[in-house]
């Protein structure tokens, strides 16, 4: 039997809706989505398998342009992504169309020579055809894509057709991952981006964009349970507070509601602790990007 094996980058604009392509192509929820942007930090492999072929698809940080340190390092990592994959899918919102964003994104895109890059234009149940062939026609004017696809990620349309043709375009390779593997990412950070999921779908304005949140300890109990202890580091006590809500209620919400996917993903009983710690300079420290996957010298 020949077999196939690669990598596959999904990149876009925030929001455009990478990470739920990534759980829909591996058939689990591997990376968090929530309906703000910036929600990725860090590459994300989640494995797929089509046919003879395992497809790697690599979640990116959305491309935008950045402003702080760790900002300029999500960026990277996302073209670095693009700068390893055999294949590159642009995800483009269709509502939107050709934003400020998509054609800078476009600029970088015709700057680099030899790269493999398809479209997909997602969201399709968000709008009329009409306007999609416009879309597609415009874009392919701006870039000379290989092939163009309309899916929603979300709803599933249009995504075996692309996952097909990706599987058909992998290089002859032995498979990459042991076949029941779905995910290339520490179970630690897996646990950490949960509750940071849980954080960001709960907390308003910018606090989002001010936390991280880390698996300090994990312990696997003789009863099969597994014990997982987490710190929520915040830039202000003001924050620290918004973050516990009160009486602790706003904390104790998302902790239940991180234990829960926990439990999901992992198929066994997990307590999860939780603790909120003020560190007013933790987007200047080093080991707080190793610890989300990032290379903290991206940020300089
Ligand atoms: N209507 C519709 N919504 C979608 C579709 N795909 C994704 N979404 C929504 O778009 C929002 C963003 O999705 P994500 O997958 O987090 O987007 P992303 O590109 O990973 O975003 P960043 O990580 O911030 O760069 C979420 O609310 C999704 O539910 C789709 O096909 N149709
Ligand atoms: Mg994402």
């Amino acid at each position: 039997m020949t077999t196939r094996a690669g990598f596959v980058a999904l990149i876009g604009e925030p929001n455009a809706g990478k990470s739920t392509l990534t759980n829909r192509m591996v058939g689990a929820k591997v990376s968090i989505v929530t309906h703000k942007v910036q929600t990725t930090r860090a590459r994300i492999r989640g494995v797929a398998l089509e046919g003879d072929s395992q497809i790697v698809f690599v979640d990116t940080p959305g491309l935008f342009q950045p402003r702080r340190r760790l900002d300029r390092a999500m960026v990277a990592a996302a073209w670095g992504g693009v700068a390893d994959a055999d294949i590159t899918v642009l995800l483009i919102e269709a509502h939107r169309g050709i934003t400020h964003g998509v054609e800078r994104i476009l600029e970088t895109l015709n700057d680099q020579k030899g790269r493999r890059v398809v479209l997909a234009i997602n969201k399709i149940d968000r709008v009329e055809a009409p306007q999609l062939l416009d879309l597609t026609e415009k874009l392919n004017a701006a870039y000379d894509f290989e092939q163009t696809f309309m899916i929603s990620a979300e709803k599933g349309h249009g995504v075996k057709d692309l996952r097909e043709w990706l599987a058909g375009e992998m290089p002859e390779s032995p498979w990459l991952y042991p076949e029941d593997q779905i995910a290339d990412l520490p179970m630690r950070m897996i646990a950490a981006e949960m509750t940071r999921e849980k954080l960001t779908l709960r907390l308003h304005q910018e606090l989002p964009y001010q936390l991280t949140v880390e698996t300090e300890a994990w312990e696997e109990r003789k009863d099969g349970s597994a014990r997982i202890d987490q710190i929520v580091y915040v830039m202000r006590d003001g924050h620290k507070g918004i973050v516990l809500g009160n009486k602790g209620e706003t904390i104790k919400a998302v902790g239940k509601l991180a234990r829960e996917e926990l439990v999901e993903f992992l198929g066994r009983k997990v307590h999860l602790f939780l603790q909120v710690k003020v560190r007013k300079n933790w987007l200047e420290e080093a080991e707080r990007y190793s610890e989300m996957g990032l290379d903290f010298r991206d940020g300089n």
